[in-house]
């Protein structure tokens, strides 16, 4: 006997990518693909390894969106489990926002430590474990909490974890990372991981590892990847307690592009990257971000660019000139040094300092008093 679910992630309902009414259309449907995908395949049951809403308080259109597929996996008898990412955990004492449709058969697990639940499937049992995103003063909990998931699925055959972290070795600097490949229990048939919005999958001890990547580009820097892999979620089989997973790709994700160049040659460039991903574009215009690098006519590239509002959409695009790159480009070491830089006031650069190492860790109440007590309205505590 085989169980056999649909790993996705990272969905961000609810972005609004540039602010286009467009843009947060294009989540949905991204979403809804992905979860006809998992009903197509006749999937046990979906995990979802956090992000799933882009913001922890979604608009009322992100929750109708999520609830219409809830319910359709509920009439399919699909159960859905899931944990929290950075973008779900609520900033203040509250509710998940998921959690509101747990009448669905939906289950958010280990929103403070590590929690599971034993599942039958047929004749299978199948061991789901979770912990939600853990970041900042949190680090040490999390190891310890990984190490005791570890431990409790010791004697299971077949097992999931769920969990959105940064691991070290995906492509993503250190910094980046909340813990090292080594912390990662590798002792599961899968671990279903999230945060990094890049498709890839790994060996982690005896685990099939894999970050299956967001369902749609959140930023410019997912697009090369994009242009390779293109997006998708998993499709997973377990079997005797080994994970087999194959990607399936999803068609609806709007194309983008970044065309960085210059004053003389930006109008070929558009045209070679129309026609080297003719056959991916689809339906939806492709939104291009183009970068132009030296003096030029801005008025006339505007112009230019107008003519293609048939087949593109550009962002406004971006001028660098000689003179702002040399002042975007100090020698910039550190955080503070960028932020000098930008407020040109030490004192603006110390309280947006402090506000990003606080929010790295717990959020609220304390970054208030900071900000009130830089202003001079109250002492900080
Ligand atoms: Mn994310």
């Amino acid at each position: 006997m085989m169980v056999r679910f649909l790993h996705l992630s990272d969905t961000h309902l609810g972005n609004r990518q540039y602010m286009m009414p467009e843009r947060e259309l294009d989540f949905y449907e991204s979403f809804r693909e992905a979860i006809s995908i998992g009903l197509e395949e006749n999937v046990d049951f979906f995990v979802h390894s956090g992000d799933l809403f882009d913001f922890w308080n979604p608009s009322n259109q992100a929750l109708k969106e999520f609830r219409d597929s809830m319910i359709t996996l509920r009439e399919k008898n699909k159960p859905v489990f899931m944990i929290m990412g950075d973008h779900d955990r609520p900033k203040r004492k509250d509710y998940p926002a998921a959690q509101l449709f747990d009448f669905l058969g939906i289950r958010v697990l280990g929103k403070d430590s590590f929690e599971h639940t034993v599942q039958r499937f047929g004749s299978e049992d199948i061991f789901i474990g979770g912990i939600s995103n853990l970041k900042g003063f949190s680090k040490p909990l999390l190891i310890s909490e990984y190490q005791k998931a570890g431990s409790i699925a010791r004697d299971t055959r077949n097992s999931v974890l769920i969990s959105h972290q940064g691991v070290t070795n995906f492509g993503f600097p250190d910094e980046a990372c909340e813990v090292t490949r080594e912390m990662v229990p590798g002792n599961y048939s899968y671990l279903a991981f999230g945060h990094f919005h890049n498709f890839s999958k790994a060996k982690i001890g005896d685990s099939l590892f894999s970050y299956p990547g967001s369902t749609d580009i959140n930023s410019t820097n997912e697009i090369d990847s994009f242009l390779k892999t293109g997006k998708g979620v998993n499709l997973v089989d377990i079997e005797k307690g080994e994970a087999t997973m194959q990607r399936l790709p999803l068609v609806s994700t709007r194309m983008q592009a970044k065309i960085s160049t210059d004053p003389d040659r930006y109008a070929q460039e558009i045209d070679n990257f129309l026609s080297q991903y003719s056959d991916r574009i689809g339906s939806k215009k492709p939104l291009v971000t183009i970068e132009i690098r030296g003096d030029s006519d801005k008025p006339a590239i505007r112009r230019y660019l107008e003519n293609y509002s048939e087949k593109i959409i550009f962002r406004p695009p971006i001028f660098i000139t000689a003179a702002v790159e040399k002042e975007s480009r100090p020698n910039l070491n550190s955080i503070m040094d960028y932020l000098r830089n930008y407020f040109k006031d030490d004192n603006l650069a110390d309280l947006a300092n402090n506000i990003y190492q606080m929010t790295q860790g717990e959020v609220g109440e304390s970054i208030y008093q900071d900000i009130k007590g830089k202003m001079g309205l109250e002492t900080p505590k």
